[in-house]
């Protein structure tokens, strides 16, 4: 079990989550300070618009296919493609990116082969790497409080769609090219989700069933960032190609947003 679930849950308990997320208006410039108070110390998901971020040094942009394309053109004697997906490989060529690019465009399935899917999926990537897709850290949290980058490249196809699961830290996940369809539910379900966790340290990560009629289902589409506060459960499903990044603030409860946030009233310390 999450070993920070129980705090959450009595967060919760006092403070509801709410079963709906918001978008902000594109035309809005959010705060880190409006971001603290009505998102993360609360614990509730938001779309955030990347402009809506730009006062804050935010530069990531959406990058349609077609660009990314030319971004990554592909050669012909490039290696076969050899991401190992599901993994954190640190080996990242641009010449294999650019082939998974053109196999993305043309939405081609993921393979299986050897458990392994072809596709980078699950992978952290250098910040090097990043900076040639012009991808910034979200502008919330201080680097040593999140995890490297992660990278998944998600075709429309059933085996490239992630099952209903929760993670043990807070989630930023920037929607670079394409969109996903996201399924969520909130921590307080956990008891009725029966969850299976995979460890009882502080991966915490657990697979849960989806039957709820607590389910809030969202689209975020290229140019936008879903926050996900730690501990709420979601499904992923990739409706149009994408290439998306992400950042975990890293698992230790104090990096739990809404434990930070309450983290000076007494009653919720034990
Ligand atoms: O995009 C996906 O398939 C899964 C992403 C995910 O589970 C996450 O960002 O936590």
């Amino acid at each position: 079990m999450w070993p920070v679930l129980e705090q959450v849950l009595k967060v919760y308990a006092r403070f509801p989550p709410k079963l709906y997320c918001p978008r902000v208006n594109p035309k809005v410039q959010l705060s880190l300070e409006a971001f603290n108070k009505y998102f993360r110390w609360p614990g509730r998901p938001v779309i955030i618009p990347f402009s809506s971020l730009a006062s804050l040094g935010f530069g990531t942009r959406a990058v349609p296919m077609s660009e990314l394309k030319s971004l990554y053109p592909l050669s012909e004697d490039a290696p076969p493609i050899a991401f190992v997906a599901n993994g954190m490989s640190l080996n990242f060529s641009s010449a294999q990116f650019a082939q998974a690019i053109d196999s993305l465009s043309k939405d081609l399935p993921v393979s299986r082969e050897q458990n392994l899917r072809n596709y980078p999926r699950n992978m952290l990537v250098p910040d090097t790497a990043l900076k040639h897709l012009g991808v910034d850290a979200p502008p919330f949290l201080r680097r040593g409080d999140m995890k490297p980058a992660t990278l998944w490249f998600g075709p429309t196809a059933a085996n490239a769609n992630t099952e209903m699961h929760s993670d043990p830290g807070d989630n930023w996940a920037c929607m670079i090219t394409g969109a996903k369809q996201f399924s969520i539910l909130a921590p307080t379900e956990y008891y009725a989700l029966r969850p299976r966790c995979q460890s009882a340290d502080l991966d915490g990560l657990c697979y849960a069933r989806e039957d709820s009629n607590n389910k809030i289902t969202v689209t975020v589409n290229e140019g936008e960032m879903l926050y996900l506060p730690a501990g709420w459960f979601h499904a992923v499903h990739n409706i149009r190609p994408s290439v998306m990044v992400n950042y975990w603030s890293v698992s230790v409860a104090e990096q739990v947003g809404m434990l930070r946030g309450v983290s000076g009233l007494a009653h919720f310390a034990n």
